[in-house]
């Protein structure tokens, strides 16, 4: 019996240990303009492995100087998995032809094997940034291959996403019921939006969202772009990382730390310069393992006239 006590109590603070986890952040100075990504674009970029190649290809927004809206344009990762080199822009890629007012994202929300993507798109009639605000969701499948992407048609609302947003949304499994459940910023007055939160009712194969929920989860900031969701404690939940508008070119990233479980998140009360995290960014950092190393690197956004320019902080802990 008293091994058995003893064992019990053994395994309870395996447990705590391992769900509190450990953050292996040592990030190098930002660096600007990395990898030779030299353009000021209005969204952040976005990495991806689009071809199923084993790198992160990365897909940008032009920036329409003074203007609403960008094209979307494509640079191939023609380096490895541990040493990236972008291959020259191509405008419009993959037929993804459309005035857009963020960076689209591809995630395989209908779990057939293959990226999909959702896009921003500015619906403005005169195209003057200052009459933007907000843009439109919208959807297209993804009916090529995993190596080779072809698109449909773009369906505009789709699964019910009805908002005015400011950014793409970010679709994660917040709940670890195995589909994806959406993140996304609603337009409000003055700068930056609201976070809200739409749980995926439907089914791995054919999502279908919930109405959305403002302030999720105690995320009640004015936010520069949708939060990224990123388990980097490693005790298995999804962390998060916002952008909390400053009204004044650029924003503070704040941390809340998932104190639930993979199941029921919570979120903590929101720390500001997270992990040495101090410099201006206006957009939710992103984090990705861009060289293969086994940690999580860094990309933030610093604001400039008509856009921002991506930074880059390699992660040294490996
Ligand atoms: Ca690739
Ligand atoms: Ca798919
Ligand atoms: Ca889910
Ligand atoms: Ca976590």
């Amino acid at each position: 019996m008293k091994k058995i006590f003893f064992a019990v109590v053994l395994g309870f603070w395996f447990m705590n240990v391992f769900a509190q986890g450990t953050v292996d952040l040592k990030l190098s100075k930002p660096k600007l303009y990395p990898f030779g990504i030299k353009s000021i674009d209005p969204s952040m970029p976005v990495l991806v492995d689009i071809d199923h190649d084993g790198d992160l290809d990365l897909f940008g927004l032009k920036a329409n100087i003074g203007i609403g809206g960008g094209k979307i344009y494509f640079r191939e990762n023609t380096g490895t998995d541990s040493k990236p080199v972008f291959a020259k822009p191509v405008i419009n890629p993959f037929g993804l032809k459309s005035k857009d007012l963020a960076t689209p994202v591809f995630v395989d929300i209908d779990n057939d094997g293959d990226l999909d993507m959702f896009g921003l798109k500015d619906l403005s009639k005169l195209g003057i940034r200052e009459n933007v605000k907000g843009g439109r969701i919208y959807f297209r499948e993804n009916v090529g291959t995993p190596s080779k992407p072809e698109f449909a048609e773009p369906v505009m609302a789709p699964f019910g996403i009805k908002t005015k947003d400011l950014d793409t949304p970010v679709f994660v499994d917040i709940d670890n019921d195995g589909d994806l459940d959406l993140f996304g910023l609603k337009a409000a007055s003055g700068e930056g939006g609201r976070v809200y939160f739409m749980e995926n009712i439907g089914t791995k194969s054919k999502p279908q969202f919930a109405k959305p929920v403002i302030a999720p989860f105690g995320i009640k900031t004015k936010d520069l772009s949708a939060p990224t969701l990123v388990d980097i404690d490693h005790d298995g939940d999804l962390d998060l990382f916002g952008v909390k508008s400053l009204f004044s070119g650029g924003g503070r990233v704040y941390f809340m730390e998932n104190t639930g479980s993979r199941t029921k998140p919570e979120f903590a009360a929101p720390v500001y310069k997270p992990f040495g995290i101090k410099y201006k960014c206006a957009s939710a950092p992103v984090f990705v393992d861009i060289d293969n190393d086994g940690d999580l690197d860094m990309f933030g956004f610093e604001a400039t006239f008509g856009g921002g320019i991506f930074y880059y902080r390699e992660n040294k802990a490996k």
